[in-house]
């Protein structure tokens, strides 16, 4: 039920509302919603993890909004420079502390940015602190290509999947010149085609889709094992993520429920699935590449 934290700071003018902006966006935050009534306007400004969180004795660090960082260093001197800029150079020195060690084995230092709005910005001492260790992918499509294979067989349902597909794609940052979209006959042909474009190359994954329809089709387990096993082959021997769209159900009403009407659009789902797993792909090709040059580097470094 609980979805989001909201601290809300007033700028005391127009001013300080268009500086702050400025200074928030130069540290990196990523730019949120934005209103303008005739009441007044607001900028969010968002960080990929908020807490609430509750201490009882040592107060760990003052003043109680914090932002974790890394580089605090250059923080603090992107800090420093904004407040030489708007501030009496007087004033700085009250207003900013330097960095210094916290018992809680972080550097820290706080800044006094407006009237009511103190923040301390901070960076983890160890350097495994709030930091993944698994590697996982990130949901951006931008720049990547994505191939979409669907099946005309129960077009009023892999229309839809097709439509969450595209939506899910262009909503992550993929240009629409980027997806290429192959229509086959049914579910059958899927996975010739998909091989055929993973072969290629030329995408970061293929995003199946299709509705086997049991009551409708006879030798319904030959077609859907056959259909599941070509994909998952042809994504094994590419080597090129292949995200499995193909609903099976049992009437046309269940799969219209799964192509967006009751319980989500399976399409969508499966490009979120091939986003990621694209993006997986690249990280891992990335990492084997780094293992290899360096296994190089101690092969030439021994002979
Ligand atoms: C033949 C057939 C049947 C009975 N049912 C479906 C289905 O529910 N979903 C689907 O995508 N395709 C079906 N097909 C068509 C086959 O997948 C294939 O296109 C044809 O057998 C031609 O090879």
């Amino acid at each position: 039920m609980i979805k989001a934290l909201t601290v809300q700071v007033a700028a005391a003018s127009e001013e300080a509302f268009a500086q702050l902006t400025q200074l928030f966006q130069a540290l990196g935050f990523e730019p949120g919603y934005t209103w303008s009534e005739g009441y007044g306007k607001g900028a969010a400004f968002l960080a990929p993890l908020g807490n609430l969180e509750l201490t009882i004795g040592r107060q760990p660090a003052e003043p109680t909004l914090l932002v974790e960082v890394t580089s605090l260093d250059e923080v603090h001197a992107a800090v420093k420079a904004w407040l030489d800029a708007h501030q009496r150079s007087e004033d700085v020195v009250q207003k900013l502390s330097e960095p210094a060690l916290t018992h809680w084995n972080a550097r820290l230092f706080t800044v006094q940015l407006a009237s009511d709005l103190a923040v301390g910005f901070w960076e983890s001492e160890n350097p495994l602190h709030n930091r993944p260790i698994a590697v996982e992918g990130d949901l951006s499509a931008a720049n990547k290509r994505f191939a979409i294979v669907v099946a005309r067989w129960n077009a009023v349902i892999t229309d839809r999947l097709l439509q969450g597909s595209l939506d899910a794609l262009t909503r992550s940052g993929c240009a629409r010149g980027d997806i290429r979209i192959v229509r086959v006959p049914g579910a059958w042909e899927i996975p010739s085609a998909a091989r055929t474009l993973a072969e290629t190359k030329d995408f970061a994954a293929v995003i199946t889709l299709g509705v086997l329809l049991r009551g409708e089709t006879a030798h319904y387990e030959a077609i859907y094992n056959e259909v599941a096993r070509g994909i998952g082959q042809s994504q094994q021997e590419t080597g090129i993520p292949h995200a499995f769209g193909v609903l099976t159900c049992e009437t046309l009403e269940q799969a219209l429920g799964r192509a967006g009407l009751k319980s989500g659009n399976k399409g969508f789902e499966a490009a979120i699935a091939a986003i990621e797993m694209a993006s997986i792909q690249e990280k891992l090709n990335a990492g084997q590449q780094d293992e290899s040059s360096q296994e190089r580097r101690k092969i030439k470094a021994n002979s």
